[in-house]
């Protein structure tokens, strides 16, 4: 098992990260920028470094400053967290080249999964159901995309394969409006990704965020640990998430599940991913896989009972893999509040000083994050501060935990979107459960 391992990240992931290594007996170093020298995660680390000033860019975004540090303080590994270059090959790359294990999948797969076009054609080559498109990216001749479009039937959805999570797509509606959706999805494409290959695909009217969670040793040995309900999201923005997802047919989630595993087989996966799915009228179809740890893992954790922190931190070590799909039993119901640093009513960020923090309590209440009474949340990054997780026997007991747990909890100084995540908790739609990526969008555009 590693000695040391280097945090290449901030807030409450780079705490959760710590806690995992100190169960383990790992020593920590954090490495930050100038605005969170005073964060307690910081301190609570065995070491620390200063990488840069605020700006990511210069700091948690600096492949050389963050190698350097590993160099000075001997780490032996680097966990990425999730963001800034978690999903960056070339820094994997890199952190290997250096000598130092990267805590994740190989860094070829993190580039094949990138490029959104060679991820959905692996997926096929695996089984892995996908949304009907185009195969492989769109042709330059017009007359060929109109016939494609034809093919797969309007609306259709133009993406761009070096997008994801919602950068660069343009749906069409009429052939009228084909040709120079896609010339701007391609200039746009290629002025953000560096890359103006586009493909198109069936566009899905009303379906749910649905995604897989694997596990993999690199080799032949490959798990999957249920999945998760992504719908509830503002602006590509999840905002709650839940597992198990309500409402689908066990047999079909574990239909999919083993597809995953399959794949994950198939490509020697090694680490934790994520697929993602859209689920509409009972059917499931790839988009997009994850090639990290994601913010909403812990929902995971909660109804397997696992640690998929030190989990990654095992498989990266190379220690034999002793997950077993027999072993990975299903209990009770988790839900996930994302706390955000922001208007609740205006999404506007709204950092600053933190004057007074309470947080709930209680059997099944979950609270990870790093901030405290006195922390000031600085305006340079996202503004998520805190991840509220309750656990229940039932869904049913999960949001009446979660209610009671919203109810507890006091922010002052700042804004906070705690009093939408209380209005959530009493929505119908989301009580039922199963509602689609447009509802909470919809909803706040109903809002008087
Ligand atoms: C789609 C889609 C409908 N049909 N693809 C947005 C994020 C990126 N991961 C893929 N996205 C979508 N792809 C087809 N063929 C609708 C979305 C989408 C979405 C997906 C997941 C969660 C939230 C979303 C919000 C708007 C659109």
């Amino acid at each position: 098992m590693f000695d040391k391992i280097l945090i290449a990240n901030r807030g409450e992931i780079a705490l959760r990260i710590q806690r995992a290594c100190r169960e383990m007996g790992i020593k920590t170093v954090v490495v930050h920028s100038d605005v969170d020298r005073e964060a307690k995660y910081v301190r609570l680390a065995d070491e620390s470094v200063c990488i840069g000033p605020a700006q990511a860019r210069d700091s948690y975004l600096s492949m050389p400053a963050i190698i350097s540090a590993a160099e000075v303080t001997d780490a032996e590994a680097i966990h990425p967290g999730y963001g800034f270059l978690a999903e960056n090959a070339d820094f994997a790359e890199r952190v290997e080249k250096s000598g130092f294990v990267f805590i994740g999948p190989r860094p070829e797969t993190i580039r094949l999964m990138g490029d959104k076009v060679t991820a959905k054609k692996t997926m096929i080559e695996a089984g892995v159901p996908v949304v009907p498109g185009s195969a492989g990216a769109l042709p330059d001749d017009p007359q060929e995309i109109i016939r494609i479009a034809r093919d797969i039937g309007y609306p259709v959805i133009v993406k761009a394969s070096g997008g994801g999570g919602g950068r660069g797509m343009r749906v069409v509606f009429t052939e009228g409006s084909l040709l120079t959706a896609v010339a701007t999805t391609r200039t746009e494409a290629a002025a953000a990704f560096n890359n103006p290959e586009v493909y198109m695909e069936k566009y899905l009217e009303n379906p749910r965020h649905i995604e897989i969670q694997v596990m993999a040793d690199g080799g032949r040995n490959a798990v999957w640990l249920g999945e998760r309900d992504c719908s509830m999201q503002r602006r590509h923005q999840k905002v709650i998430e839940e597992a198990p997802a309500p409402g689908i047919p066990r047999k079909l989630i574990e239909r999919i599940g083993d597809r995953c595993v399959e794949a994950c087989k198939k490509l020697g996966y090694r680490g934790a991913g994520t697929f993602e799915f859209l689920y509409e009228n009972g059917e499931f179809y790839f988009i997009e896989m994850n090639t990290r740890i994601q913010v909403e893992h812990t929902v995971t954790e909660m109804i397997t009972g696992l640690d998929l922190i030190q989990e990654q931190i095992k498989i990266a070590a190379g220690e034999k893999f002793t997950l077993r799909q027999r072993d990975i039993v299903f209990e009770g119901h988790s839900i996930e509040c994302r706390i955000n640093a922001e208007d609740a009513f205006k999404f506007i960020p709204s950092p600053g000083k933190i004057t007074n923090w309470h947080t709930p309590g209680g059997p099944g209440v979950r609270m990870d994050s790093h901030v405290y009474s006195g922390y000031t949340v600085p305006p340079n990054y996202d503004s998520m501060i805190a991840k509220l997780i309750t656990y229940g026997a039932t869904r049913e007991q999960a949001i009446a935990r979660m209610s009671i747990a919203l109810s507890e909890m006091v922010v002052e100084g700042i804004k906070t979107n705690i009093p939408l995540h209380r209005e959530l908790m009493q929505d119908g739609a989301f009580r039922e459960g199963g509602a689609s990526i447009h509802y909470l969008e919809q909803k706040l555009a109903q809002r008087p």
